[in-house]
C-alpha cells in the first residue's frame, strides 16, 4: 500500500507531435482520459486553465466559471479531485515574447488577465493552487529583456496574484531552458528567492520538475530537499531525463533508478503529502507508442514510484547511520546499490 496519492494532466496522454514531425496519434477526448486515470489509480487531475476551459478567451469571466463548474461536476462523478490549475502563457499569440515579462505591456496584462481567470476555475474546480511554469519569462537573445527589470516584473505579477485571492497559493515550476534559451527563473533556489521577495512568502512555493533538475545540472533529489528545508514543497513533477539534452518527460526512474530512490526517500522522510500534496507526474508517451497503449508510461511510472517505496521502506537506517560513523561511504553506497539490484 503506498502512502502517496497521484496525479497527472491531461497533456500526458498526447498526439506524439515533436519538433520534427507532426501528430502520430489521434486526440482522445478529455472525459475519455480522466475515467481511464481513474482506472489506473491516479487520485486527482492536473489542469491547464485551457484544459479545464477550452477557448476561455472569447468567454466572459462568469462564462468561464460556468464551464469550470461543469468540469467539477464531472470530477466528482468520477472521485477525482483537481491538483492546481496553470495558466498556459506559451502558446497565444499574446505571449510570443513571454507572459508577465514580455516587453510588450498589452501582452503583461493578458498574462495577468489568464492569471486571475485560473484562479477563478481553480477556485470553481475545488483548489487553491496555482502552477506558473514560467516557459517564456526568459531569454531568445540575450539583449532583449533587461533582466533586473525582468526579475523584478515576476514579483509584482505574483504579488498581484497573491492580491487577488487571500488564499491562493503559487507554485511556481522552474526550468532552466526550453523553450527559451535563458530562463529568469531557472532552478528552485531562484523560486525560493523569488518568494522571499513577494508579500507573503508562505503562499508561494515549489513544483520540482525531476526531469528540470537534470536539464540545470542538478540533481532532482537535492532540488526536493532544499524546498522542503524551506517548508515550500507544494508539488512535484516526477519523471526522468537522459541528461542534458531536449526536455524527454520519460517515465519515472526509467534513466536513473538511483537518482529515482532519493526523490522518493526524501519524499518518504520529510512527511511529503501530508499537508494534502500530491505525487505529480509530468510523463509523455513515448512517439513510438500505439494508440492502443499510450497509457502505460502513467502506470509504469506508478508502478516504479511504488517499488522504490517499498525498497525506502526497507533502508536500514542503522546501518546508515554506523556506516556514517565510521565515515565508510564505499560501503554506504554499495549497501544501496545492493537494496536497489537485489529483490
Ligand atoms: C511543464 C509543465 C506543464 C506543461 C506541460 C506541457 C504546467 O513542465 O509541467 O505546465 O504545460 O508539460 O507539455
Ligand atoms: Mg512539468
Amino acid at each position: 500500500m503506498s502512502n502517496f496519492k497521484f496525479s497527472v494532466g491531461p497533456w500526458n496522454v498526447h498526439e506524439g507531435a515533436d519538433a520534427f514531425g507532426p501528430e502520430v496519434r489521434e486526440s482522445i477526448d478529455f472525459e475519455k482520459k480522466v475515467r481511464k486515470f481513474k482506472e489506473i489509480g491516479l487520485s486527482a487531475v492536473q489542469f491547464h486553465d485551457d484544459d479545464a476551459v477550452p477557448e476561455m478567451n472569447n468567454m466572459s469571466e462568469e462564462q468561464i466559471k460556468k464551464a469550470a463548474r461543469d468540469v467539477k461536476g464531472f470530477l466528482d462523478s468520477q472521485g477525482l479531485a483537481a491538483e492546481f490549475v496553470a495558466p498556459r502563457l506559451w502558446m497565444d499569440p499574446h505571449t510570443t515574447d513571454g507572459g508577465f515579462t514580455s516587453n510588450s505591456k498589452e501582452d503583461r496584462d493578458f498574462a495577468m488577465w489568464r492569471a486571475y481567470r485560473s484562479i477563478d476555475i481553480a477556485r470553481e474546480l475545488g483548489c487553491d493552487k496555482i502552477v506558473l511554469w514560467l516557459a517564456r519569462e526568459g531569454t531568445l537573445c540575450a539583449e532583449s529583456k533587461d533582466t533586473v527589470e525582468s526579475v523584478n516584473r515576476l514579483i509584482s505579477s505574483i504579488n498581484a496574484i497573491l492580491d487577488y485571492d487571500s488564499g491562493i497559493k503559487v507554485v511556481i515550476e522552474p526550468k532552466p531552458n526550453e523553450p527559451i534559451d535563458r530562463s529568469f527563473c531557472p532552478t528552485m533556489g531562484h523560486v525560493m528567492a523569488l518568494s522571499a521577495a513577494c508579500k507573503d512568502p508562505s503562499r508561494v512555493g515549489g513544483l520540482l520538475e525531476s526531469a528540470h533538475a537534470v536539464l540545470a545540472g542538478l540533481d532532482p533529489a537535492n532540488e526536493i530537499a532544499f524546498a522542503l528545508a524551506m517548508g515550500k514543497l507544494f508539488s512535484v513533477h516526477l519523471n526522468d531525463q537522459n541528461g542534458m539534452r531536449y526536455d524527454q518527460d520519460k517515465a519515472f526512474g526509467v534513466e536513473n533508478l538511483r537518482q529515482a530512490f532519493n526523490q522518493v526517500k526524501v519524499l518518504k522522510e520529510n512527511n511529503y503529502g501530508s499537508k494534502g500534496e500530491y505525487v505529480g507526474l509530468d510523463v509523455k508517451v513515448m512517439r513510438t507508442q500505439k494508440i492502443e497503449d499510450c497509457y502505460r508510461h502513467i502506470e509504469n511510472s506508478i508502478k516504479i514510484f511504488k517499488m522504490l517505496e517499498a525498497k525506502v521502506a526497507r533502508f536500514d537506517y542503522e546501518l546508515q547511520k554506523k556506516l556514517v560513523a565510521e565515515r565508510n561511504y564505499e560501503a554506504l553506497e554499495m549497501y544501496v546499490m545492493e537494496l536497489l539490484l537485489q529483490g
